[in-house]
């Protein structure tokens, strides 16, 4: 039998496809990567040898240049469940859950990515993922319309439900299998011209919300953004305008900082697109706007604590950050954030953000009776003595407000809409068909190894 493919290799090639597609088909995007890729170069080269910004080593510079993130959304629990085990083939699993409707989409979603170090190095590859809540359509018949339009779509090609079989039942794919599933699975990320239902119902649907008119109303679930990674999101945002690009006011996430936390994303906004509706025998032209362009700069990832204070930060941030723009936005949430330390030892020591740890060459402890016991303590005198060096964990997730942001930005202020807040994280590991990883634990497991790794080397594992 022929060998199997690597999910890492169908994931780098997939992405690389999925990346080639909406290069043609948005053209602002290839001019994002352009300009992207240039302020990288610049900021690698001015910045010193070791330093927060790019702090995370040579695997992470590794991985910048091919890193993206997309967004889909769906109509169905079946196409969520389908889904999940599309991503599977390529390394992908849903972590965490996010719950749009307290800021007013009707939608709850997952990120589907790597989860293991050696994949994120590899390529970190992530998809946010979400499920339209139809229960939250308050006309009924609308709701009820929306529901059968839904249930007739097919947004998987025979062939790559084929595929998924024989994937789940051999546990891989050949090299031929794995060039066909990348080319059948792109299908259902592609743009389709042709609406699936006629402009009234369209505009039915646009009326009740505009996200339910694009999901509802299309062949499938087109990739409606892609993200390339920078490594200044001011200087980018900035150079938009210079590059023809009109990016959204304000940056969403923390403020710049010396040690980066998190992620800060901008946008521009979605282009107004010409679309075909169905019109008895002929067709009748439109236009829809779904499609956009993003950016995001990751720092480090915080625990639960650092999580809890950020959120309070940000939220009282509002306050003074309500309507204000650009510069004078990134002041006021800059003062808003002076209470959050912004040094890594000072995050490590307070238990904010997660570390990974590395053993120094040459390191040698020799009176390892001398050392605390108490795990926190124990890891700070070996700073101390310069037998191991720690660096933030980047962030791999996406977070609610911001993500809410980014719809908002792109589907204009308006949409936001009130809705009741049931939480149906359940509901919504029933349609995936397995639970959402915790992100925290994930990280805190990542960190672990890496202590393990360095009392091992050490010879310090008894501690
Ligand atoms: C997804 C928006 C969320 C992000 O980066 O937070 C997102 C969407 O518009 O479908 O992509
Ligand atoms: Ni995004």
């Amino acid at each position: 039998m022929a060998r199997h493919v690597s999910s890492d290799d169908i994931r780098t090639r997939f992405s690389l496809a999925m990346s080639d597609m909406y290069r043609a088909e948005v053209p602002q995007y290839g001019t994002l990567l352009k300009l992207v890729a240039d302020i990288n170069a610049q900021t690698l080269y001015h910045a010193p040898g070791d330093n927060a910004l790019t702090n995370q080593g040579g695997s992470e510079m590794a991985r910048i240049e091919i890193e993206r993130h997309g967004a889909i959304r769906l109509g169905t629990a079946g196409e969520l469940h389908t889904m999940r085990r599309v991503f599977a083939v390529m390394g992908m699993f849903p972590v965490g859950y996010y719950d749009l409707a307290p800021a007013g989409m009707p939608v709850h979603a997952t990120a589907f990515r790597p989860v293991e170090d050696e994949a994120l190095a590899l390529n970190p590859f992530r998809v946010f993922t979400s499920l339209l809540r139809l229960e939250l359509i308050e006309d009924e018949d609308l709701r009820a319309r929306a529901a059968a339009i839904l249930e007739r779509r097919q947004i998987f090609t025979d062939r790559l439900m084929t595929l998924l079989d024989q994937f789940d039942a051999d546990g891989g794919l050949n090299d031929e299998d794995a060039t066909a599933f990348v080319i059948e699975a792109l299908e259902t990320f592609r743009w389709h011209r042709h609406a699936t239902v006629d402009a009234k119902t369209y505009h039915a649907f646009h009326q009740a919300h505009r996200l339910i008119a694009d999901v509802v109303c299309f062949h499938g679930p087109h990739i409606n953004h892609l993200t390339p990674r920078t490594l200044d999101i001011d200087a980018t945002q900035q150079a938009m305008p210079e590059w023809g690009i009109t990016p959204k006011a304000t940056i969403e996430g923390p403020p710049r900082r010396n040690c980066p936390i998190l992620l800060r994303q901008t946008s521009f906004k979605a282009l107004e697109e010409p679309i075909l509706f169905p019109s008895g025998d002929s067709e009748e032209a439109g236009t829809h706007t779904a499609r956009f362009g993003e950016i995001e700069q990751r720092g480090a990832a915080l625990t639960r604590r650092g999580r809890e204070r950020y959120d309070e930060l940000l939220a009282a941030s509002r306050d003074t950050t309500h309507g204000l723009e650009g510069e004078s936005h990134q002041r006021a949430l800059h003062d808003a954030f002076h209470a959050f330390p912004d040094d890594e030892a000072t995050l490590r020591r307070e238990g904010l953000a997660w570390f990974d740890y590395q053993p120094l060459e040459g390191a040698r402890i020799d009176d390892p009776e001398a050392l605390p016991v108490e795990r926190d303590a124990l890891v700070e005198a070996l700073i101390e003595r310069n037998a191991i060096r720690a660096r933030p964990i980047t962030y791999e997730d996406f977070l609610p407000v911001s993500a809410a942001g980014i719809f908002q930005s792109n589907l204009g202020e308006s949409s936001a809409q009130h809705y009741a807040a049931t939480d149906s994280h359940s509901d919504f590991e029933a349609a995936l068909g397995v639970a959402v990883e915790d992100e925290f634990a994930l990280y805190e497991r990542r960190s672990e190894r890496s202590l393990t790794a360095c009392l091992d080397a050490l010879g310090l594992s008894h501690l």
